[in-house]
């Protein structure tokens, strides 16, 4: 009995608790709500922060891009002042190289060795090295004309020098015009035997060979090389041939 009444009991107190449930159920639901509201705040809070932050942003980007116009104006700016400093720094060059070329004419004319322009200086003497050819009497006039004389080769260092400038044969000062086999250099100094440089060959051929085949008259000026292309030693040749020539002055003082 006790237990049925229990039993009843238990349903009337199971029948109230399912009041009670659906009373809670519907706090449950209210409270639902609420807390959809309070989301929907708070989703409204963020939105706002979002939207602050993205009017921020805008602000940002708005005062970044002034700055990037003004840096871009400031490096304008540079690039001017850049090209300044450029023109300043070529005023200056060539400033300095004026200056060293006078320098170094101040030391050539100190060192005795003024040389006009296209003739080169060496050991205190000016050459001129003909791009035209003439005949060998031509060739010592012109020389003439220029204030100078077909080149007079006095030592192994000036011989060396006018065969370091030469690929092709070129005419001498050097003639046995007057009498044959008596070689005289255009200021009439004779031929010093122990400073000449004539071909010798290794067959016992040497130069100067007074070659008379194809003139009669034979071979009686020098030149500084063959026309088969050595220039390291002396030839006579025939005086009419045409070739180039080299001319030696004092240098100015
Ligand atoms: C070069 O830069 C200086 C500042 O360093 C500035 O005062 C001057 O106006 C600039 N000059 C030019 C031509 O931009
Ligand atoms: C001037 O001559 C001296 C000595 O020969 C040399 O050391 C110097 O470099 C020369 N200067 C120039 C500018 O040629
Ligand atoms: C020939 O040259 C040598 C060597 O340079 C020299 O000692 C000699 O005096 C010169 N002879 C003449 C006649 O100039
Ligand atoms: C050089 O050749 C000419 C012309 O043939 C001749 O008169 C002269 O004797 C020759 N000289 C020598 C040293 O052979
Ligand atoms: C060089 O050429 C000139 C002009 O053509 C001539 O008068 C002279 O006789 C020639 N000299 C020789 C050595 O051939
Ligand atoms: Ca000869
Ligand atoms: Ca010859």
């Amino acid at each position: 009995m006790d237990v049925v009444y229990g039993n009843s009991d238990y349903i009337r107190s199971a029948t109230s608790s399912s009041d009670k449930c659906s009373r809670y159920k519907d706090q449950k639901t209210f409270k639902k709500e609420a807390a959809l509201h309070k989301w929907a705040k708070v989703l409204l809070i963020v939105l706002s922060v979002c939207l602050v932050f993205a009017l921020g942003s805008v602000c940002t980007l708005a005062v970044l891009l002034t700055h990037a116009t003004h840096f871009n104006v400031s490096v304008s700016d540079q690039g001017h002042n850049a090209t300044d400093y450029k023109e300043q720094f070529d005023v200056l060059h060539n400033q300095h190289e004026e200056t060293l070329r006078k320098l170094n004419r101040l030391n050539h004319s100190t060192g005795c060795a003024l040389c006009s322009v296209h003739w080169i200086h060496f050991g205190g003497k000016c050459y001129f090295f003909s791009t035209v050819k003439m005949n060998w009497t031509q060739s010592r006039d012109h020389c003439v004309t220029l204030g100078g004389h077909l080149v007079i080769i006095n030592s192994q260092a000036e011989q060396d020098f006018l065969t370091s400038k030469v690929k092709v044969t070129h005419w001498i000062g050097l003639n046995d015009l007057d009498t044959e086999g008596h070689w005289f250099w255009v200021n009439n100094q004779p031929l010093n035997d122990s400073v000449e440089f004539w071909i010798k060959r290794e067959n016992g051929v040497r130069e100067p060979d007074n070659w008379t085949k194809g003139h009669p008259a034979g071979e009686d000026c020098a030149s500084l090389g063959h026309p088969a292309g050595e220039t390291d030693f002396w030839t006579d040749a025939f005086c009419f041939q045409e070739k180039r020539f080299v001319c030696e002055a004092a240098a100015a003082v």
